[in-house]
């Protein structure tokens, strides 16, 4: 059996670096602010984490791999959105709250995997 066969652990679903910008708050709009985010999708949610590349030497430890924000998928939707950026492969996340994020690839193949995962996450919640 999985490791997780009583279900009380979150699975780890996917993670990954995308170049990511929060384009709204509760319903008002914000200025684009695109960085590189590590990206991690477990159980129910979507948490982003500075990369850590992104940082200096001294300020990165094991131990300060602090979330700086967590998103969560219940009724969310997820549209292709490449007419909201100049950026190719890019898709927005709108969560209940009117939280909106762009999160995008270089990659194809990579930002389809991604949208595809999330959106399945998306759809058993739906179905919950
Ligand atoms: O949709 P916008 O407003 O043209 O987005 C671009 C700007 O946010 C720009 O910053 P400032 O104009 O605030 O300095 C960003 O540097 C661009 O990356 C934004 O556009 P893209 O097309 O990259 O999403």
């Amino acid at each position: 059996s999985s490791p997780d066969s009583d279900g009380c652990t979150p699975e780890l679903e996917k993670a990954g670096l995308l170049n990511k910008t929060k384009i709204a708050e509760g319903g008002r709009k914000l200025r684009k602010n695109w960085s590189l985010s590590w990206v991690v999708l477990v159980g129910n949610s979507l948490v982003f984490f500075k990369d850590p590349k992104s940082q200096t030497p001294s300020s990165w430890k094991p131990g300060n791999s602090r979330p700086e924000s967590s998103v969560d998928l219940r009724g969310a939707q997820l549209n292709w959105a490449n007419d909201l950026s100049s950026k190719k492969n890019v898709f927005k996340l709108r969560t209940v709250t009117g939280n909106e994020f762009l999160l995008q690839s270089e990659t194809e193949s990579l930002i389809r995997e991604w949208f595809n995962t999330i959106q399945s996450v998306i759809d058993r919640l739906d179905r919950e």
